[in-house]
């Protein structure tokens, strides 16, 4: 290991109640609870075996001693009482009692929980279809140990929503992270790939806990080195790490350089209908199979922020897509191509164009051309993951393409994990949101769960938080974040406060009161950082390049004010079809109208889609200029209100976590007054309207 990686391997051990994140397993000292279990934790009976099942077994024996105190005896016998573990082929046994309605609605990834108490025998059954369903099932079960549910009626016929279900890392080989906010990257250092298999195998728990199922390891931009970890160079390494995924049922993906021919071959071009390009890439795919049998396949950032892709060849993004989907096919692997393609170099001052249109109008003329292995990976919004926007009018526009959802886990535009905000609420929202594609009923959750136009592939992936630091995440409240977008993309139904609880009495245990707050605070945190960063759905307003912190005019690819268009008169983007861009058309008819009027159009998402005087008065009576001035001040005296109430948990909370989360929360409350100066200065001296409550602005 490197200097780096054992600095960061004794900080992890030193600091073990933020390392072990979710999944701590504390003893149960409640006698009445623990006594409730030990009957059902004596042994367990393996039925088959394989690696991820061993993984199971492995996760059930480790997590039952550490809660209950007691060896789990791993036993052939199906007499003994205690967990019965086997795929339905081995466990199908009429005294199981498992009825045909059950069986049938198992499916891919999904699982059977069920106990049975017979003659004073009390048993649990896990089943599954596949290996990894029993991996999800023990899960399932370690969940509810940790949470003290009820085992003893378990009943539980459980799926996944989502087929693909992954983790997009944005890491570089030289261990620098895009948008990275928790220290360095777990998987490289200085042009290497980490020997810490320790720490990865760590991380391959924590995702399969939750049930992620496919990771990318490297960044969508793929610089120069980085173009190489699809050849012999580093492909030895890259199935090292791709086996302590497999272990946990996690399928290993790689980003892609478009133009990986050029830079690794004596061929000149990277045209996707050049024969010796396709062949390139066919020979390519043999060897990375050669090394990682199960290899997921590519993930393609093309065509945008400057990388290369099929444009520069007179090409659309349906053949540079394809060529690579061929070279795939024979080995089933997939090509994961990004929707978020725009011209960051782009004049917006003319009023034709608008970044917020660019996804839906190069991809939806070409829906019905990808091949059958592609996806289009799409983000939540059209613009960039900012605190508020609307949703892509991609999802659901296009019929006859496979298509996944992008969130970002990382908080680029969302504090940086210094701030606290939570996003499992921003992402229900989302993923809630009627497309009304096939008429009313038709959710994002609908079309990205692949059920609305019956995808081949179909899923969500998230850019994800995480790197060396020894709470994983930097801010510790940030693994919720983590833990969250797992248990949301299993299954979009599961209300946010379900999610949030199961986080917390895994994380810091069953204290009523440590409940409540820290409930609270995740929950009210969003609507925190919306009131004192940008407002009613303008976005950005961020620092250049960093992202962090205020400035209106910052943005770097927004070189004339025309992210927000604020004058003297008013401000907001008009995407109107009627004055505007004419974004609004690329929605279904009735959020299209929705949008397209001032009196209809959501509060919250105004400056998004309208221009309008700062004297515009919103539903809430407030005008917008007032609105912008109180929602800066409650902001503020809101991120203080985190302060006041994690304060009030100390002496219930480990000293360690409780420091390292005040630290953030005090340095957050800090920084939230230099957003509410920045913003409301900013627009007091524009719009020359001062404080309905004459309330100090600088
Ligand atoms: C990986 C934004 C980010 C970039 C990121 C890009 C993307 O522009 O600022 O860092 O690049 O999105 O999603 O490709």
């Amino acid at each position: 290991m490197t200097k780096l990686e054992t600095t960061a391997s004794i900080l992890a051990e030193k600091h073990s109640k933020s390392y072990a994140s979710w999944l701590k397993f504390e003893e149960i000292s409640e006698s009445e609870v623990k006594n409730k279990y030990l009957p059902f934790c004596s042994h367990v009976t393996v039925m088959n075996r394989s690696e991820v099942i061993d993984t199971a077994v492995t996760e059930l024996k480790q997590g039952i001693h550490s809660m209950l105190g007691k060896e789990l005896q791993v036993t052939e016998n199906i007499s003994d009482s205690g967990i019965i573990l086997g795929t339905i082929d081995y466990v199908n046994d009429s005294h199981f009692d498992l009825s045909e309605v059950e069986l049938a609605n198992v499916r891919q990834d999904g699982y059977i929980l069920k106990a049975f108490t017979q003659n004073g025998i009390s048993r649990l059954l896990l089943t599954a279809k596949t290996d990894k369903g029993l991996l999800y099932a023990a899960f399932h079960l370690l969940r509810e140990l940790q949470c003290h549910g009820d085992i003893s009626q378990l009943s539980i016929v459980e799926n996944p929503k989502n087929q693909l279900r992954m983790i997009n890392h944005w890491d570089n080989i030289d261990g620098s992270i895009e948008r990275g906010y928790a220290g360095k990257s777990i998987f490289y250092n200085e042009n290497k790939i980490t020997s810490d298999s320790k720490r990865i195998k760590d991380y391959a728990r924590m995702l399969a806990s939750v049930g992620i199922n496919a990771i990318t390891l490297n960044n969508v931009n793929v610089h120069e080195v980085e173009t190489n970890l699809i050849t012999e160079t580093y492909l030895d390494e890259v199935a090292n790490v791709a086996g302590i995924f497999r272990a946990y049922g996690i399928q290993t993906f790689l980003s892609v350089n478009y133009a990986s021919p050029i830079q690794l071959s004596d061929i000149q071009t990277a045209d996707p209908l050049d024969e010796n390009v396709r062949t390139w890439w066919k020979e390519q795919a043999k060897i990375i199979y050669k090394y990682i049998p199960d290899f997921g396949g590519f993930l393609v950032k093309a065509d945008s922020e400057h990388r290369p892709g099929p444009f520069t060849y007179g090409r659309n993004h349906a053949d540079g897509a394809n060529m690579l989907a061929e070279a795939l096919a024979p080995f089933n692997g997939i090509v994961i191509w990004r929707c978020f393609v725009y011209n960051c170099l782009q004049d917006w001052r003319d009023r034709s164009t608008d970044r917020a249109r660019a996804a839906y109008d190069h991809f939806k003329p070409l829906d019905g051309q990808f091949l059958s292995n592609v996806i289009l990976q799409i983000k939540n919004g059209p613009m960039d993951f900012q605190v508020r926007e609307a949703n892509s009018p991609l999802f659901g526009a296009m019929e006859k393409t496979n298509q996944m959802l992008e969130f970002q886990i990382t908080q680029e535009y969302t504090g940086q994990q210094r701030h606290l905000c939570y996003l499992i609420p921003q992402w229900k929202e989302i993923l809630e949101f009627d497309t009304f594609a096939r008429g009313k009923g038709s959710k994002i959750k609908n079309i990205v769960d692949g059920s609305l136009f019956g995808f081949e592939y179909s899923g969500i992936a998230a850019v994800v938080n995480v790197g060396l630091d020894y709470n994983w995440t930097g801010h510790t409240l940030a693994q919720a974040n983590l833990y969250g977008y797992g248990r949301l993309i299993w299954n979009p139904d599961l209300a946010v406060e379900t999610i949030t609880t199961e986080w917390i009495l895994q994380t810091f245990g069953h204290d009523v009161d440590v409940h409540e707050k820290i409930s609270s605070m995740l929950l009210n945190s969003w609507s925190i950082y919306e009131n004192y960063t940008a407002p009613l759905g303008v976005g950005w307003m961020v620092n250049p390049n960093h992202h962090y912190g205020p400035n209106v005019d910052g943005y770097e690819y927004d070189r004339w004010g025309t992210y927000h268009f604020a004058d003297w008169k008013g401000i907001g983007v008009d995407r109107t079809v009627q004055s505007g861009t004419g974004y609004t058309s690329q929605y279904f008819k009735e959020n299209m109208e929705m949008y397209e009027s001032l009196e209809t159009c959501p509060d919250e998402l105004l400056l998004f889609f309208h221009h309008v005087p700062y004297t515009h008065k919103l539903k809430s009576g407030e005008t917008v200029i007032q609105h912008i001035y109180n929602t800066h001040f409650d902001g503020v005296e809101q991120a203080a209100e985190l302060v006041a109430t994690w304060k009030q948990l100390e002496g219930k909370i480990d000293s360690e976590r409780y420091q390292d989360i005040l630290a953030r929360l005090e340095e957050q409350a800090e920084h939230s007054k230099e957003w509410r100066d920045i913003i409301n200065t900013y627009f007091y001296r524009k719009s020359g309207i001062a404080d309905e409550k004459n309330r100090k602005i600088y």
